[in-house]
């Protein structure tokens, strides 16, 4: 049965507040946790994913899981490990624990963010290509994928581990023009993600369905995705101010932009 009950963490985020806005248009009851309190929801769990015993509770009794929460760009080391890679085991933990059989997984272009962006004509990237984490946040995202595939292969958990580019309202730069993933193309995505049957560990791409797309995304439209936005609108804008990616600047040469050439955080 199509899943009702959904644990969303991370939803005073900006993905979260986005998606819990768009995501009861499709019929889930969606049960809010945050490090922080949610506008707006009083009922929303405070809580921090490095507790077990208050993640085991708050996923008890949901259907899915939607797992937004964590640090969502580059920090130090100490600092991934607690919120993104030791947190996402204790709710993988308490899934398999509760008996949750599905969890949607935010991934991020930045655990491959060191592949090389396709040039006009090249073949889009697979989801096969192996991981060339950016950054110690894009490796927190390489090792959710392979604790999310741990967890289907040893206990039978399915995940949808969603590589998302960049989820915001607008695209606001001419690498996002490639990568955009719309908030009502998200929550389509994320729709399928819940419903599609059978999903054992898939590993797809999330954006809209952008002229300059740089990804395949035929592993998100077999579980049902149908995108339909395209950044293009707003391509003729953005150039002008921004001027085209120019393939000599580190930043602009890889998927992951400016997390590639960015200078590390210390301390490492
Ligand atoms: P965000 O930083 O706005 O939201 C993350 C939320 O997680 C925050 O509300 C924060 O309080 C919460 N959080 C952090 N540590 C926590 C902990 N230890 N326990 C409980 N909650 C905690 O990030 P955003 O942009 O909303 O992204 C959501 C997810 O999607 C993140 O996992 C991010 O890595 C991923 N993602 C986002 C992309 C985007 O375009 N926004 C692109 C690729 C991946
Ligand atoms: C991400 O993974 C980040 O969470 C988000 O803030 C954006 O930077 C996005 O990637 C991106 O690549 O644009």
């Amino acid at each position: 049965p199509a899943p009702r009950t959904v644990l969303l963490t991370g939803a005073a985020g900006g993905v979260g507040t986005l998606m819990r806005e768009l995501l009861p248009a499709y019929g889930y009851d969606l049960r809010l946790l945050d490090l922080h309190p949610v506008e707006g929801a009083p009922d929303a769990i405070t809580a921090d994913l490095a507790d077990p015993r208050a993640v085991r509770e708050a996923v008890r009794g949901v259907d899915a899981i939607i797992h937004l929460a964590g640090i969502s760009l580059e920090a130090p080391f100490e600092k991934i490990l607690k919120a993104n890679i030791e947190g996402t085991y204790h709710l993988y933990e308490a899934a398999r624990e509760e008996g949750v059989p599905r969890i949607v997984f935010a991934s991020s272009n930045h655990a491959v963010g060191f592949t090389p962006r396709p040039g006009a004509g090249d073949p889009l990237i697979p989801v096969g290509t192996p991981h060339r984490p950016d950054t110690f946040y894009g490796l927190s995202k390489a090792f959710g994928e392979d604790l999310a595939q741990l967890y289907w292969d040893k206990h039978g958990l399915e995940t949808v581990s969603v590589r998302i580019g960049s989820c915001f309202a607008e695209p606001t730069s001419v690498r996002m023009l490639s990568v955009w993933l719309s908030p009502a193309d998200g929550a389509r995505l994320l729709h399928a993600a819940l419903t599609a049957e059978d999903v054992g560990h898939t590993v797809c791409y999330g954006s809209s369905a952008n002229t300059r797309l740089w990804w395949d995304l035929s592993t998100a439209r077999a579980l049902g995705y149908e995108p339909r936005d395209d950044s293009e609108p707003y391509a003729g804008k953005l150039i002008a101010e921004q001027g085209e990616l120019d393939p000599d600047n580190a930043a602009h040469a890889c998927l992951g932009g400016h997390f590639v050439s960015d200078p590390p955080i210390w301390p490492y």
